[in-house]
């Protein structure tokens, strides 16, 4: 099956970027616009018809041959990260398109709808706040994410004013609970199980939880050469205690991660001390009671660096997802896919955060992951053989056609 082709398209989707020379695509930007008129493009070439909804969700839809039939929802995000690497989304958006391509090839017409959607925000990078997309998509957009702002001071709510004509109101979920049959999500692990056990493709059991802070730490700018050491209040030495703080405390506590990923300092000069300086933090866990002992724990430290160091410190939460379970009679269906196909399946935990967690305050979810070389992503070296595409593809190819069968009995 046509593992080339799509290796392809996701290479050339791989160079719709914002910026010269490296990947980077966010949300509603003009990079994103001409990503969605590309897969737009291949989605009419597969049968779909196609739209983009208030939010920038690109959505492809091909009715059921049962006009009374349930909706299948897959897909993932077309945003990337900064410097991102080409899979990480595009893959849970292309791969359905090829699938649903070879069985109009094959003329094989599905009992039920199915809609593929590329979310137009999955990742945070523009604006702080992940899953801007699927919030849209299942109506869970809260009125206090449109004020958040983003580095040019230009708020979401602008943006997607200026996206809709002048016009924007919250949206409304695009389907009831009960036109659905499920939300089924391709992407790949981004990180090193599948390739430990040698093993193109698994199943996802269940999405960590995650936490996601602005701080800002305030204290005072002054001449380098002139202010005594003891005389300062340093904002980026209290900063920089706090994230080798964040890292011991990660460390000591099994399954836990935490990152500090961006870091500005004010007024960044060589000869004056730090006078603020903000920055984020990420923290996830499998389970939430672990998640939230450890906010406790870094909340407690930041209290005591600032006390120490006479600084002023404000948390701003910018996200937080529960730890999602995935569906597990979808999964199994997914699983017996991945079985006939690979001959063996494997349950895995996803760290990283998806779309499926967003997706499952509306539909069942299920994850097929793909592997990737070193477990590598957020990195333009992200890398997924045509070899393990094909696997991806067949399994898919083959669960459509069990759900098909499975509809007519
Ligand atoms: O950050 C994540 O976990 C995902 O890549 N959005
Ligand atoms: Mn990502
Ligand atoms: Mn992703």
């Amino acid at each position: 099956m046509k593992a080339g082709k799509l290796f392809s398209m996701l290479a050339e989707l791989g160079r719709v970027s914002d910026e010269r020379g490296r990947l980077t695509r966010t949300f509603l930007s003009p990079a994103m616009r001409r990503a969605n008129a590309l897969v737009g493009g291949w989605m009419k070439e597969a049968g779909l018809v196609v739209r983009e909804d208030a939010v920038g969700n690109l959505i492809g839809r091909v009715e059921g041959a049962d006009p009374k039939a349930k909706t299948l929802l897959l897909g993932s995000h077309l945003d990337t990260v900064r410097d991102a690497g080409r899979f990480d989304g595009p893959l849970g958006v292309l791969l359905p398109i090829m699938a649903l391509g070879e069985l109009k090839r094959r003329g094989i017409a599905l009992p039920f709808s199915v809609e593929v959607i590329g979310f137009s925000e999955e990742e945070g990078v523009r604006f702080a706040s992940a899953y801007l997309g699927s919030e849209g998509y299942t109506g869970r957009l809260k009125a206090r994410t449109l004020a958040l702002r983003d580095d040019a001071g230009v708020s979401v709510r602008e943006v997607l004013k200026k996206f809709g004509g002048g016009k924007f109101s919250l949206p409304k979920p695009a389907h009831r609970r009960g036109d659905l049959l499920g939300y089924v999500e391709v992407h790949i692990e981004q990180g090193p199980v599948l390739e430990k056990a040698k093993l193109a493709v698994g199943v996802v059991s269940a999405i960590a939880g995650q936490s996601r802070f602005k701080l800002t730490w305030t204290g005072q700018a002054g001449h380098a050469g002139t202010t005594p050491m003891d005389l300062r209040r340093d904002a980026l030495a209290g900063a920089a205690e706090f994230v080798t703080g964040v890292e011991m405390i990660a460390r000591r506590t099994p399954g836990l991660v935490a990152t500090v990923g961006a870091l500005t300092v004010a007024p960044g000069a060589a000869n004056v001390i730090p006078g603020e300086v903000v920055h984020t933090l990420d923290v996830r866990h499998a389970r939430d009671a672990v998640r939230r002992a450890a906010l406790m724990q870094l909340g407690r430290l930041a209290t005591c660096i600032a006390r120490e160091r006479g600084l002023r410190r404000r948390w701003q939460r910018t996200q937080e997802n529960r730890a999602v379970a995935c569906s597990p009679s979808l999964t199994a269906q997914l699983a017996r896919s991945v079985q006939a196909v690979q001959g063996r399946s494997l349950s895995l935990v996803s760290g990283a955060g998806h779309d499926g967690v967003v997706m499952a305050a509306l539909t069942p979810v299920a994850m097929l992951f793909v592997r990737c070389r070193e477990g590598l992503s957020h990195h333009p070296d992200e890398h997924a053989s045509p070899g393990d595409l094909g696997v991806a593809l067949r399994v898919m190819v083959d669960f459509l056609q069990r759900m098909a069968q499975q509809d007519a009995q």
